[in-house]
């Protein structure tokens, strides 16, 4: 099953999709995940990423569609994924189309977990103090739900437009989240 989860930042999308890779055994692709390592590493990429990241903005679509390409190109993604954080505005979505198209791998099935903007904020603060990410600071917070709204919530259309999108209530416990979600796939195929 080839998968793309959207949602605001905050909504569930990293917490599901760790979910969701043990029961579909299939890799979980997470471009957040994917910029922390190179940031981690030091890398070029790394550095280039680190502030726009920290302050909230959108790394370049360029840097991002070389990372999948590359992420891609591993045997491991044959059988499936689950896409986390990909695509955050229009660009990103024609890009990943061609891309999957290209490689004989289309999208499957689009799932977006909806939260109300103040449970965004408050799961985003609860992080913030356990985990003390870089980009959870509230100036941050606002800027990535500011994006969320303008860039990110039209590609939502894009799915539904192609007939691919369910939409998912995402408040309630990790538990009640994951299995609406089962829910909503069980008809496209495989899943229980
Ligand atoms: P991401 O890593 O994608 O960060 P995110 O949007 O905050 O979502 P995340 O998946 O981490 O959080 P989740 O909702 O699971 O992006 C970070 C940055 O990387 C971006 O701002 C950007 O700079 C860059 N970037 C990434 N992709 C890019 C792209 N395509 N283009 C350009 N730049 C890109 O969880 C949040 C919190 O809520 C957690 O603490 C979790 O425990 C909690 N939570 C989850 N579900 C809950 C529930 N049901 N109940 C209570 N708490 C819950």
């Amino acid at each position: 099953m080839r998968l793309v989860l959207l949602g605001a930042p905050g909504s569930g999308k990293g917490t599901q999709a760790a979910r969701l890779k043990e029961h579909l055994q299939v890799p979980h692709i997470s471009t957040g995940d994917l910029l922390r390592a190179e940031v981690a590493a030091g890398s070029k990429l790394g550095l280039e990423a680190k502030e726009i990241m920290a302050a909230g903005n959108l790394v370049s679509d360029e840097i991002l569609l070389g990372m999948l390409e590359d992420r891609f190109s591993r045997p491991d993604t044959a059988g499936g994924f689950i896409l986390d954080g990909y695509p955050r505005n229009q660009a990103q979505a024609d890009a990943l189309d061609h891309l999957l198209k290209r490689i004989g791998q289309p999208m499957d099935f689009a799932v977006q977990l909806e939260v109300p903007t103040e449970l965004l904020v408050e799961r985003i603060a609860g992080r913030a103090q356990a985990e003390g990410r870089a980009d959870d600071n509230p100036e941050s917070v606002r800027k990535r739900l500011t994006i969320y709204d303008t860039q990110t919530a039209p590609v939502i259309e894009f799915y539904r437009q192609h007939g691919q999108l369910t939409v998912v209530n995402g408040v309630g416990s990790l538990d009640e989240v994951f299995n609406r979600i089962l829910e909503a796939l069980a008809p496209v195929k495989e899943v229980g």
